[in-house]
């Protein structure tokens, strides 16, 4: 499918005859080009792609749908020099992908312009995933899964997270991984109160938590889970703030099919740990699309009034409790909506895991 001619096709609504792309994984996504730096410009007839030559060979020779030129000059002025923009056009831009000295260098150098800037204009597409993207998806979660379960032998009293983190990502790379969607989060005791702990130096003890987050990239496709450990005996409390996590993250993944409202399972999460005395505690959204950016649309929460799990789209499931001085869980599973069915990307065990 000619990703370009369907973005094409939004033009005319939009008000716009060309578009601007600036975004690395829209340029990825748009025409293969996987060099981390050129243009993208869509103009009605043709796309140009301009890079520069470290790129020449066969990053080059894997774009489709769009003519390369490489430059030695700036890229902005080597379009000006290609005449593929006419007099008194509309340009689309991407507002988070342009910075704001590019913004004044293209108003500048095509003074003649009307520029009109989108959110997501790209993203609008990504929204709803190919089945190779999702193939690709499910790849990157699946060597998550094996290089996880690797790891499991290395969680002891004394070794340090950032060995943990080291040895997983190590893993997810031989098993063919990219690299990291993320720095990996390995956060154990106090530390797994913060919902986004990293991983430091602090060594694993008994009586801990140990929250592991961490993805990876294949074909430029991410994956993102979690999961929780304990090391040594878990108290009653642990084992209550586990379980609740556990069955909110269970019921609004089972919750999940095509057409739901997405604030609904965010619902279902936060009403669960809410009736176990948790709520407050609960302190992010559900979760998150996944895709080319580990986090992408849709947001899986309270203030996505309009989304509905479509077809084709990708998301996590993570709810979690984190409590300040004492220690938190969050489960994390990707899903993806297919034809009439929802698949669990991430299949690793979900119940506690006592080392
Ligand atoms: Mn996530």
């Amino acid at each position: 499918m000619d990703r370009i001619k369907e973005l094409k096709s939004r033009f005319k609504p939009n008000n716009i005859d060309c578009f601007l792309i600036t975004s690395r994984n829209n340029i990825y996504y748009l025409t293969g080009f996987t060099g981390d730096a050129g243009i993208l410009f869509i103009a009605p007839r043709k796309a140009k792609l301009i890079t520069d030559y470290r790129f020449q060979g066969e990053v080059v020779d894997r774009v489709r749908n769009a003519e390369v030129c490489l430059t030695k000059k700036k890229y902005i002025e080597e379009l000006a020099t290609l005449r593929v923009i006419k007099r008194k056009e509309r340009v689309g831009f991407e507002s988070k992908y342009v910075p704001y000295n590019l913004y004044w260098e293209i108003r500048k150098k095509f003074n003649w312009l009307k520029f009109k800037s989108f959110d997501s204009f790209v993203e609008d597409l990504r929204l709803r995933k190919s089945g190779d993207e999702i193939e690709n998806i499910k790849k990157a979660c699946k060597i998550a899964d094996k290089a996880f379960t690797g790891v499991l032998g290395y969680i002891k009293e004394g070794v340090r997270e950032i060995e943990i983190a080291a040895e997983l990502e190590y893993r997810m790379k031989k098993l063919g991984g990219e690299k990291p969607s993320f720095d990996t989060i390995v956060a154990s005791g106090f530390r797994s109160a913060i919902p986004h702990g990293t991983a430091s130096d602090k060594k694993l003890k008994k009586g801990e938590f140990i929250t592991i987050d961490f993805g990876t990239y294949y074909n430029g496709y991410a994956s993102d889970t979690t999961r929780t450990v304990f090391l040594g005996t878990p108290t009653l409390r642990d084992k209550k703030i586990y379980n609740t996590v556990y069955y909110a993250q269970k019921n609004a993944r089972e919750a999940t099919e095509e057409g739901v409202k997405l604030k609904v399972l965010d619902k279902i999460a936060r009403d669960y740990i809410k009736e176990n005395g948790y709520g407050k505690y609960f302190t992010h959204s559900l979760g998150h699309g996944v895709g080319l950016d580990v986090h992408e649309a849709p947001i899986i929460s309270y203030r996505n009034n309009n989304g509905i799990a479509e077809k084709g789209m990708v998301f996590t499931i993570e709810p979690g409790i984190y409590i300040p001085d004492y220690q938190g869980t969050r489960i994390e599973d990707t899903v993806a909506i297919l034809d009439g069915r929802v698949e669990v990307l991430t299949n690793l065990e979900r119940e506690l895991i006592v080392l």
